[in-house]
C-alpha cells in the first residue's frame, strides 16, 4: 500500500515540475503613444527562480513587423535615445531584471494593429536556457510612467525615425 501511494505522489509532482518554467514574468503591460502610433513597447519584470543564470535573447509577436529588445541611452549631448540590445537582458539565478519606461523594453515597430487600451497582445519571449515562453500582455495606455522615466510618446519625430530605420 505504501509503495503505491509513493508512486502516485511522484507521478503527480512530476508533471508540474516539468511544465513550469523557472522564469516568471510579472506586472507586464504594453503601450503605444496613441491609436495611430506606429510603434509600441512592453514592460515587465523577469524573475529567475532557478539556480542558473539566464538571459532574454529575443521577443516575437504577430502584432508588429519587427520586435526588438531595446534600451535607452544618453548621448554625449544629453539626449535620450533608444537602441537595440543585441546581447539581450541577463537575469541572474535567483534575481530579477526590470523592463521599465526610460530603460530596457521590448519594442514593437510597424504595428499590424493599433494597441487598444484593455486588449491583450501575445508575445513570445525567447530565453537562452528556459527556451520560449508566450505571455499575454495587457495594453494599458493610462498607466503613468515611473518617476524619472521617459515616455516613448515624448520622443520627437527625428528620434522615432532613426529608431524605426533598419540598421542592416
Ligand atoms: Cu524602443
Amino acid at each position: 500500500m505504501k509503495t503505491i501511494l509513493t508512486t502516485t505522489a511522484a507521478a503527480l509532482f512530476a508533471l508540474p515540475a516539468f511544465a513550469e518554467s523557472e522564469i516568471a514574468i510579472e506586472d507586464a503591460y504594453a503601450r503605444a503613444s496613441g491609436m495611430n502610433a506606429k510603434a509600441g513597447a512592453a514592460f515587465f519584470q523577469i524573475m529567475n527562480h532557478g539556480d542558473k543564470d539566464d538571459r532574454l535573447i529575443a521577443a516575437k509577436s504577430d502584432v508588429a513587423k519587427r520586435v526588438e529588445l531595446h534600451t535607452h541611452k544618453e548621448t554625449a549631448d544629453g539626449i535620450m535615445q533608444m537602441m537595440e540590445v543585441e546581447e539581450g537582458f541577463p537575469v541572474a539565478a535567483g534575481g530579477m531584471h526590470a523592463l521599465e519606461r526610460g530603460g530596457d523594453h521590448v519594442m514593437f515597430m510597424g504595428l499590424n494593429q493599433p494597441f487598444e487600451d484593455g486588449s491583450t497582445i501575445s508575445v513570445t519571449l525567447v530565453f537562452e536556457k528556459a527556451g520560449e515562453m508566450t505571455v499575454e500582455i495587457p495594453v494599458d495606455l493610462k498607466r503613468n510612467p515611473m518617476v524619472g522615466g521617459m515616455k516613448h510618446g515624448n520622443m520627437n519625430n527625428d528620434q522615432m525615425k532613426q529608431d524605426t530605420t533598419p540598421s542592416n
